[in-house]
């Protein structure tokens, strides 16, 4: 039978170091002889990337509506792109993806209100490719803050954070009812070294090639 590519997803609060293990998980796949290919949402080199980058430099506003679904566009521009290099062979490491995409608009507020339900901010993403594996990056929210950083872009703040990790726990338990193994738990708050040997001993597994067609996320509710 043919086998493809894995699509590996990496998902958490903001600094919870998914950007630094997905740069180091590319590296070490590659240098194993992987085809790999690292990809990073929101892709900030479309034009639809480009309006996001602005809204969360907070040079430009944006209804929260419309944010959430360019986001969702930004991943359905490339939802071709990775389903081909997944076709191809090749790993897909992907640094977020539509958990983000609902973790954080679901967990907006307008005065103590939610400005966007969370049943709403899923529908758009539904029929995107299913990731074989999402890595949930677990830190607490403080830890998170501790480490720097935090208030340079619109969502960093710990209240928000919060509310992100708890919509993180409701996706998280979504995934593993409708696939179990789908969503697994790295304990991002461990030294880099030990976090990146999580990854690894979760990862190179599934980079022997996966047998089957790629997964859409939920279509089947
Ligand atoms: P990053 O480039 O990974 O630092 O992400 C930028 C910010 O955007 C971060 O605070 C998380 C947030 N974010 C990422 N993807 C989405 C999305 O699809 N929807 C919303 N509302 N926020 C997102």
């Amino acid at each position: 039978m043919l086998t493809r590519g894995a699509f590996i997803v990496i998902e958490g609060l903001d600094r919870s170091g998914k950007s630094t293990q997905a740069a180091v998980l590319k590296e070490r796949l590659a240098g194993e002889g992987v085809q790999v290919e690292l990809m990073k949402f929101p892709d900030r080199t479309t034009s639809i990337g480009q309006m996001i980058d602005a809204y969360l430099r907070s040079s430009i506003e944006l209804d929260d509506h419309v944010v959430h679904l360019l986001y969702s566009a930004n991943r359905w521009e490339l939802a071709t792109r990775i389903l081909d290099l997944l076709a191809s062979g090749t790993t897909v490491v992907c640094d977020r993806y539509a958990f983000s995409g609902i973790a954080f608009s679901a967990s907006k507020i307008k005065t103590s209100n939610r400005v966007l339900p969370y049943a709403w901010c899923r529908a758009p993403d539904a029929g995107l490719p299913a990731p074989d594996v999402t890595l949930f990056f677990d830190i607490a929210p403080s830890a998170a803050r501790a480490r720097g950083g935090y208030g340079e872009e619109r969502y960093e703040r710990e209240d928000m954070q919060g509310r992100v990790m708890q919509a993180y726990a409701r996706l998280g338990a979504e995934m593993e009812a409708e696939r179990p193994g789908s969503w697994v738990r790295v304990d991002a708050g461990q030294s880099v070294e030990n976090v990146t040997k999580e990854v690894w001993d979760l990862v190179s597994p599934l980079t022997r090639g996966i047998e089957g067609e790629v997964g859409k996320l939920w279509v089947g509710e």
